[in-house]
């Protein structure tokens, strides 16, 4: 009986420690050291409550294959968060939904760089796009539209 309760001491220790809202909150981002939009994007999300780490580096298409973005879903950076990938100008709100609900996916995505998305503004356009999910065989399907 000992050992249950030295378990249930150590979970409510580690809960203490560490409350599920802040073990959420990082966000790795690698994206090259030119890209001005990438930056944006950065400040978008700490404008949103999450801590970000940014790596500048030359060639970003290895971290792109190496988290399992598909090609045709490609965009200017390439982020983790809490064992998800987040491709490209995704909204804080989409990724906060996401670190909720935790579907089964690899990640979402935003191919290309929508004027309008954060981090793509440009005065008062803002064309429509979608946030979509991507899964290991490459599956996408419409997570939100924007
Ligand atoms: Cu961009």
């Amino acid at each position: 009986m000992k050992n249950i309760f030295q378990h249930a001491f150590l979970a409510v220790a580690l809960c203490l420690v560490f409350p599920a809202s802040a073990l959420a909150a990082e966000v790795t981002v690698y994206k090259s050291p030119t890209c001005g939009c990438c930056k944006e994007w950065v400040k978008h999300l700490q404008a949103n409550g999450f801590s970000v780490a940014t790596h500048d580096v030359a060639d970003i298409m290895p971290y792109k294959t190496a988290n399992g973005v598909p090609a045709a879903l490609g965009s200017c950076h390439t982020a983790k968060v809490d064992g998800y990938v987040i491709e490209g100008h995704v909204p804080a709100s989409d990724i906060k939904r996401l670190l909720k609900e935790r579907p089964a996916v690899r990640g979402l995505a935003v191919p290309g760089m929508p004027v309008g998305s954060p981090g793509m503004e440009q005065g008062a356009r803002k064309d429509r796009y979608d946030v979509l999910t991507f899964d290991t065989q490459g599956k996408t399907a419409v997570y939100a539209r924007h």
